[in-house]
């Protein structure tokens, strides 16, 4: 299923973007197609996050919108969080497809015109907009490459990310990494931030180390 949104939008997706998908879907077999228990505990933190964050923005690139856009329009209105389209490989085209797709489950998403930079970063995806990531106090930033999630670190956001390679330095830089399919995922952390869950402890490197020891688990048994 998520294949076939991928590929219906195909225009819309860097041809880099398949490629990520392809190492995601790898990482999930590894994972057994399900969330696993650190994941659940990553959503509460993200989720308590998400709802303390004053001016929270979720980032948004091709293939986070051809996979979920009305999951991530459900956990904007649910959070009252912002959404921006910021691009590594950003044309206007893809942009302005973007835009309208975001549009069509009812949000109007920032990133057309850009007026902020991401210090650090060399390429467009410096671009950003002052209103959304600009003066965001937390980014959620689902499939992010790790030279941005760093660049957002070190201007001082909080950065949660959904990503189904517990190595990836995204996953190894954010505050809290969500080890998990990005669709699988956004209806359950919907749910925690609806719910008020969180979590009194939350320690990323610790639940990455429990992730990997899933792993392990699974495959030795
Ligand atoms: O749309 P653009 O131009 O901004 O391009 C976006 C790309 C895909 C190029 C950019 O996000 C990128 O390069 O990503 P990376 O560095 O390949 O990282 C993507 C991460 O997401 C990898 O660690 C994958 O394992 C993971 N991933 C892929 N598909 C999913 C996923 N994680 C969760 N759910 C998925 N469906």
């Amino acid at each position: 299923m998520a294949r076939k949104r991928l590929v219906d939008l195909k225009d819309l997706v860097a041809k880099e973007g398949l490629i990520a998908h392809g190492r995601g879907e790898a990482f999930d077999y590894l994972l057994g197609e399900a969330t696993c228990s650190p994941a659940l505990e990553a959503i509460k933190a993200a989720a308590q996050t998400i709802r303390e964050a004053k001016a929270p923005v979720i980032s948004v690139n091709g293939n986070v919108v051809a996979l979920a856009s009305e999951e991530i329009a459900n956990l904007s209105k649910m959070s009252n969080a912002k959404v921006e389209i910021n691009l590594f490989h950003r044309t206007s085209e893809r942009v302005s497809g973007l835009f309208e797709i975001m549009k069509g489950v009812g949000i109007e998403a920032l990133g057309v015109k850009v007026d902020d930079t991401i210090p650090g970063l060399s390429s467009e995806r410096a671009k950003c907009c002052s209103e959304g990531i600009g003066s965001a106090d937390v980014v959620i930033v689902p499939l992010e490459d790790g030279d941005r999630c760093q660049a957002l670190v070190d201007m001082g956001k909080t950065v949660i990310t959904i990503d189904l390679n517990p190595l990836s330095r995204t996953s190894q830089t954010a505050h809290i990494t969500i080890v998990d399919e990005l669709t699988r995922c956004l209806p359950l952390l919907i749910n925690a931030v609806q719910e008020g869950v969180g979590v009194d402890d939350f320690n990323n490197k610790e639940n990455l180390k429990e992730v990997l020891g899933f792993i392990s688990d699974r495959i030795k048994n």
